[in-house]
C-alpha cells in the first residue's frame, strides 16, 4: 500500500464519522488551506539564550539564505508564502532586489519588525528614553522600518520595545508613558493606509521591575489613542503563568484590536520553544474564540498569524515544519467543534455536553485530514519526512560551511 493509499484509507473513516457529526469537511478544507502562517526570518538564523549563542551546521546566516529555507518550508506545507523580516539583522541595500528573489523562491517578504533594543544607548529604554536624542535616533530607525515596508509591500510593521526599568526610582514611570505615546504618534502619523502598527506587549524581560508595555491592557489603551490602524499583538510566550490567553483574544477580536499572534510555546517565561510543544490544549482554545468570532461578520478576520521562535535544540527547519503542522491540525480541531450543538448545551448549562463538544473537536485524529488536503493540492502528506528525503539539509550544510 503507498503512502497515499494508506491515509487515504484512514481519511475515508475519519470523513465517514465527521459526517455522521454533521461536520461539513469540504469547508473546513477550504479554511485550512486558506490560513496562513507567516515565518520568521530570524527562526532559520543562529540563535541562543543571555547566556550564549549555540551554532547550528547550515544555519542561515544572510536574508537570502533566510527566505530560501523558508522557501523550502512553504513549499512542504502550502501554508507560509510569507517571511517576516529584522531589521538591521536582514538589512539589504536592495529592498525591491530582495522582493524578487523572494517571489524567484514563491515567497513575499511580512512583516517589518524594527529592532529598538540591541543598540547600547537604548541601555535606558528607547522610545521611552529619558533622553531626547535617544527618542530620535529610536524613531529614525522605526521611520526606516515604515520605508522599508513600503519597498517589500508589507502590510505590517511589528512594534516589540524591551523598554522597562530595572529598579524602583530609576525613572517616572508616568513620564515613560508620555514619552512612549508621543513617539508611537509619531510612527503611527507614517504608516501607510492599508498597513498596520502592530503593538506587541510583553510582561517582563529585558527589563525586571517594569516594562513600559507589560500586557494587553496597556497595548489596547495605546491602540485606542493612536487609531484604527493600530493594533494588540499577542505573543503566547509573554503573559504571567496562568494567564487566560483564550479570554484576552476573544476580548480582542470582539474590540477589532487583534492584530495578529507570535506563537510559540513555554514552560515559565518566554522561553520560545515550539508552539503546542507544552501547552497545546491553550492553542486549541485560542483557535476555538478565532473560529467562533469569525462566525460574526462584524469581526475583522485579518489576523496576523506569525511564529516567533527561537530553535536552539531543535534543527531549526524541522521545528518550524513542527510549528506550522501543529497550528494547521489546531485550527483543523478547532473547526470541528459543532457550533451548533456547543451553543444548545451552552445556553442549556449543560456544562459536560458543552464540554464534551469542545473534546469532540479537540481529540479529533486530524492527521488523515491534513494528509488528505496534502494529496488534494500536490504536497507531500508527510512534511518532516519529506524534508529529509528531500537532502536540503545536507545541500546547505556543505553550501554555507564554505
Ligand atoms: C523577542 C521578544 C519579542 C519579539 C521578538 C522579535 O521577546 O517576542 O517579538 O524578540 O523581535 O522574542
Ligand atoms: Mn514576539
Ligand atoms: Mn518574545
Amino acid at each position: 500500500m503507498t503512502m497515499d493509499q494508506k491515509w487515504t484509507k484512514r481519511y475515508e473513516a475519519f470523513a465517514e464519522h465527521q459526517a455522521a457529526r454533521g461536520i461539513d469537511l469540504q469547508s473546513v478544507k477550504k479554511s485550512i488551506l486558506a490560513h496562513h502562517i507567516e515565518t520568521p526570518s530570524w527562526g532559520y538564523a543562529d540563535s541562543g539564550t543571555r547566556f550564549g549563542t549555540f551554532s547550528q551546521a547550515g544555519a542561515a546566516r544572510t536574508a537570502q539564505q533566510k527566505l530560501a529555507d523558508a522557501a523550502m518550508v512553504h513549499r512542504l506545507t502550502g501554508v507560509c508564502p510569507s517571511v517576516a523580516l529584522h531589521i538591521p539583522w536582514d538589512k539589504v541595500d536592495d529592498y525591491a532586489a530582495l522582493s524578487q528573489y523572494a517571489a524567484s523562491l514563491g515567497v513575499t517578504l511580512g512583516a517589518i519588525n524594527p529592532n529598538l533594543f540591541q543598540e547600547t544607548e537604548y541601555k535606558m529604554g528607547s522610545l521611552c528614553n529619558p533622553s531626547e536624542k535617544v527618542r530620535a535616533k529610536a524613531l529614525e530607525h522605526c521611520y526606516e522600518c515604515v520605508e522599508i515596508m513600503q519597498k517589500t509591500h508589507s502590510k505590517n510593521l511589528s512594534l516589540w520595545l524591551a523598554d522597562g526599568t530595572d529598579y524602583p526610582g530609576q525613572d517616572n514611570i508616568r513620564e515613560r508613558k508620555h514619552r512612549l505615546e508621543e513617539c508611537l504618534g509619531a510612527i503611527y502619523d507614517r504608516i501607510p493606509n492599508g498597513s498596520r502598527m502592530l503593538v506587541e506587549y510583553k510582561m517582563f524581560e529585558p527589563s525586571f521591575y517594569t516594562t513600559d508595555i507589560p500586557d494587553w491592557g496597556v497595548s489596547y489603551s495605546l491602540c485606542k489613542k493612536l487609531g484604527e490602524k493600530a493594533e494588540v499583538l499577542i505573543d503566547l510566550g509573554h503573559h504571567a503563568q496562568g494567564t487566560n490567553i483564550e479570554f484576552i483574544v476573544a476580548y480582542l477580536l470582539d474590540e477589532g484590536k487583534l492584530g495578529g499572534f507570535h506563537f510559540n510555546n513555554r514552560k515559565y517565561a518566554d522561553d520560545d520553544l515550539t508552539v503546542g510543544c507544552i501547552n497545546p490544549y491553550e492553542v486549541f482554545l485560542i483557535y476555538r474564540e478565532l473560529v467562533d468570532g469569525w462566525t460574526d461578520p462584524r469581526l475583522n478576520p485579518d489576523v496576523a498569524f506569525m511564529l516567533d521562535q527561537s530553535h536552539i535544540m531543535k534543527p531549526k527547519i524541522e521545528a518550524m515544519l513542527q510549528s506550522v503542522i501543529f497550528l494547521q491540525e489546531t485550527y483543523a480541531k478547532a473547526l470541528l467543534v459543532h457550533a451548533g450543538r456547543l451553543k444548545e448545551a451552552q445556553l442549556a448549562g449543560d456544562t459536560i455536553a458543552a464540554e464534551e463538544e469542545l473534546k469532540a473537536g479537540y481529540d479529533a485524529d486530524v492527521k488523515p485530514l491534513l494528509a488528505m488536503i496534502r494529496i488534494e493540492n500536490g504536497i507531500d502528506p508527510e512534511p518532516i519526512a519529506a524534508f529529509r528525503k528531500s537532502g536540503y539539509m545536507e545541500k546547505i550544510i556543505k553550501e554555507r560551511s564554505k
